[in-house]
């Protein structure tokens, strides 16, 4: 059989295992013209937003991509601004070696209109050279609506010169989603040729298509992160988890005391606030999040017997999340400051505050000088 590759997911056209990436049907093998073949999982996704999940382990998914270290590329590394921990992976460094990268903040549009870029990208730029990654240049996009694409393009052209350029980053951070932007914009191309679905490990193979000038940009496989909550969680808890939309905030009057849960996947203890007063916080998360008060001497009292309903998502004892862990943040300035749960969202208060952060101990919580 002539080696034919999945349109949607990369994934090489097979018609044997139903179970493995690229299947087809024998018959819609011989139907469809090789370029324009797609697997049966990437036609489910597409019409009936059905999907299964392949268990293809990072080191597959590096030697897929591992041919990027031999070639001097560009390299656009994406990170999905609402989910930092869930957005680097250490082997990405391995992958990129010495090359040039271009940081990427993707997901722009859920955030609240008066949000300072800069202040984000400062903060992702703190937080990659924490990790011992530094770039060329950086930006924020919204890969859904194209917002600032004028701007990534100039960039990218301004830094690839000849070269080849490889969209890469971790799975669910928008890289598919991305490259159908850049093809709907400049190319012409219908919207949606690459597959995009809320699922990790949607794209399975390199898939590259030519730049007017002759340079071909690059889909890739995500390497799979297990700091995303949506490893944890079924997709139906995932879903109401992540914002779909611009975040509408919040504001919560907390005294001392206080706890506020976010559904049963993370928790905010006020230990102590400016004035021993009460404090103003607010709130940016999914509107879909069940954002629970309570008392703090109550609160894991109240996580025993309401888990799974009054605090949901998760709904179920299957969706086994790792344990969870506090994160204690004293701060004594007058600045005002987040704190963000990586995957999930953030809290925005003023200091002096003295507070307790619980997650998960796999997610990412880290505090900020406020974006807003
Ligand atoms: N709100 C919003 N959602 C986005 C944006 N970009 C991507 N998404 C959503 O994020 C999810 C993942 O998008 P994909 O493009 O499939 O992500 P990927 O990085 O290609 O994922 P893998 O192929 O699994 O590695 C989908 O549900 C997209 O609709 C964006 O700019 N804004
Ligand atoms: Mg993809």
């Amino acid at each position: 059989m002539k080696e034919v590759f999945c349109k949607g997911c990369g994934a090489k056209i097979q018609t044997t295992d139903s179970t493995q990436p690229g299947f087809i049907s024998e018959t819609m093998f011989q139907t469809f013209k090789p370029s324009n073949m797609i697997c049966q999982r990437c036609f489910r996704i597409r019409h009936y937003n059905e999907v299964y999940p392949y268990t293809v382990s990072n080191t597959d998914y590096l030697k897929v991509i591992e041919r990027i270290k031999e070639e001097d590329a560009l390299i656009v590394k994406i990170v999905d601004i609402f989910d930092f921990s869930g957005s680097f992976v250490p082997a990405i460094k391995t992958l990129t070696g010495n090359q040039d990268v271009i940081l990427v903040g993707n997901k722009m549009d859920l955030l609240p209109k008066n949000v300072k870029p800069k202040k984000i990208i400062n903060w992702l730029k703190i937080m990659l050279a924490a990790q011992g990654f530094t770039v060329l240049s950086s930006i924020l996009v919204s890969a859904k609506y194209g917002d600032n694409f004028d701007q990534l393009m100039e960039m990218i052209n301004k830094y690839k010169g000849k070269r080849n350029v490889y969209i890469v980053g971790c799975s669910n951070v928008g890289k598919s989603k991305l490259v159908n932007q850049v093809l709907k914009r400049y190319l012409g191309e219908p919207a949606d040729v690459l597959t995009v679905s809320t699922s990790p490990q949607t794209t399975i193979g390199l898939i590259g298509f030519p730049l007017l000038d002759g340079s071909i940009i690059y889909d890739t496989p995500g390497v799979i992160n297990k700091h995303q909550y949506m490893h944890y969680l079924t997709r139906t808890s995932y879903k109401l988890t992540v914002p779909k939309k611009e975040i509408k905030p919040l504001v919560f009057q907390l005294f001392e005391g206080q706890t506020l849960y976010f559904g049963g996947l993370a928790r905010l203890d006020i230990i102590s606030g400016e004035t021993g007063d009460k404090i103003s916080v607010i709130t940016y998360f999914a509107n879909t999040l069940n954002i629970h008060r309570t008392k703090t001497a109550r609160a894991d009292e109240l996580y025993r017997e309401k888990l799974y309903t009054l605090l949901s998502p998760p709904f179920s004892p299957e969706e086994d999340l790792p344990k969870w862990v506090y994160h204690e943040f004293r701060i004594r300035d007058n600045q005002k400051y987040d704190i963000v749960f990586s995957g999930l969202g953030f809290v925005t208060l003023r200091a002096p505050f003295h507070i307790r952060a619980y997650a998960p101990f796999v997610v990412g919580v880290y505090t900020r000088l406020a974006i807003i």
